[in-house]
């Protein structure tokens, strides 16, 4: 199905607000020539220029982000002539490959081709560029990363079958509108994980966990201006919590914690001896540690909240609102030992702005 003609408010205000943010001279002549599109085609071609400030505002919009920082340095990968799925997977592939700099990882977006009225639509099916198979075999045993058993399933009908190791790296599951959804195995060159040791207890590292070193969000659209952009995959570097803390710790996830509980010997007879606690600040120990081990960029709680209140400041001095959701920025571990903690957030749902179909799966 086509998607809806353009809002001519919504184009509107866009090129008003990039032509004022960034002194940008000739406004009302930019304006006649997207309504020109908009009449001609029912939609407009972003600018470069346009598109770089859209995505970075977008991500600077993003009021879940701790990171946002450097929003304005986001590096953009212009790809809006890609669309077809064969294509739209080899350029995820050098994504991965780009961004990752021998490990000083640089924040990057991908733009694919955007929703038309002719009926242009480009879909990649995953949440991330990577992640790790979930399954639930018939014996009710469980494999792998839980978040993930709904397109891993997928994957299998589709035709895809992975070692079966409790890190099988999934498929790439595009779709476009000349192309049913297809998977696409991630080259090895594009991937990149660190095995997680820690610096004293030499004993964690015989769980053979591991991570990939780079989050990429892939199943976002990027809405600028009133165009959609369906497949913008976009990835900073992680914050360790979101591995120590969340992936390899959640109850439907790995799970880890009783395992590392009792390698480091802990009492886990009783909640009141806090093991879990202990557990949990050593596993993302062990975390920072590997990630640095390997050269691979990675931020620590304590730092990225500091950097993030920065931002808030620096957003505030050139007189903008910061939206932030509480919820989202405080780290899963020593909340109060933060500096995001200890106050309150602007609220505000403003564009450009990565949002999430409803119809989005995992
Ligand atoms: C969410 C950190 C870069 C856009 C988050 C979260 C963290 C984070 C910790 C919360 C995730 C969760 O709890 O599951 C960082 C760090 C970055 C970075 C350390 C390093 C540079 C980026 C970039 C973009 C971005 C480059 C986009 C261009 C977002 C968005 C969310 C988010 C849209 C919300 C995701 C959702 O709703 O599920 N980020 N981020 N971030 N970040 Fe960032
Ligand atoms: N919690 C997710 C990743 C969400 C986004 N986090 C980032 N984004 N750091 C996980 O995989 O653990 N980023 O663009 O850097």
């Amino acid at each position: 199905p086509a998607s809806s003609p353009v809002e001519y408010a919504q184009a509107r205000d866009f090129v008003e607000q990039y032509h004022q943010e960034t002194d940008t001279p000739g406004l009302e002549q930019r304006w006649h020539a997207v309504r020109t599109q908009l009449e001609e085609t029912g939609t407009y071609v972003h600018t470069n220029a346009e598109l770089t400030w859209g995505a970075r505002v977008a991500w600077r919009n993003s009021a879940r982000c701790i990171g946002r920082l450097y929003w304005n340095s986001l590096h953009i990968r212009d790809r809006r002539h890609v669309h077809r799925a064969s294509s739209v997977a080899a350029e995820c592939f050098e994504h991965l490959r780009t961004t990752w700099r021998g490990g000083r990882i640089r924040p990057t977006i991908t733009v694919f081709a955007p929703d038309s009225p002719t009926g242009r639509r480009v879909r990649i099916w995953n949440e991330q560029l990577i992640r790790y198979a979930g399954y639930e075999h018939d014996d009710g045993t469980r494999l792998g990363d839980g978040r993930n058993t709904g397109i891993t399933e997928f994957a299998r009908k589709l035709g895809w079958a992975g070692p079966g190791t409790r890190f099988d790296v999934l498929p790439l599951l595009v779709e476009t509108d000349q192309d049913p959804v297809t998977w696409f195995e991630l080259p090895a060159d594009a991937v990149h994980e660190v095995p997680i040791e820690h610096p004293e207890y030499t004993s964690v590292g015989e769980l053979a966990l591991l991570w990939h070193a780079i989050p990429a969000i892939s199943n976002m659209r990027l809405e600028i201006g009133g165009i959609s952009y369906g497949a913008a995959p976009f990835n900073g570097w992680y914050l360790e919590t979101e591995i120590g803390a969340r992936n390899l710790v959640d109850a439907d996830r790995y799970d880890v914690l009783p395992e590392i509980g009792r390698l480091l010997g802990l009492d886990t007879s009783s909640e009141r001896t806090l093991w879990r606690d202990r557990a949990l600040v050593e596993l993302n120990r062990a975390v920072l540690h590997s990630f640095d081990s390997a050269g691979a960029t990675i931020a620590d709680h304590h730092t990225e909240s500091a950097r993030f209140l920065r931002h808030v400041r620096k957003e505030e001095d050139a007189g903008r609102v910061c939206p932030a959701d509480w919820s989202w920025i405080v780290p899963p571990v020593s909340g109060g030992l933060t500096p995001v903690y200890h106050r309150y957030y602007d609220e505000a749902d403003l564009t450009p702005a990565f949002r999430l179909d409803p119809g989005a799966i995992r």
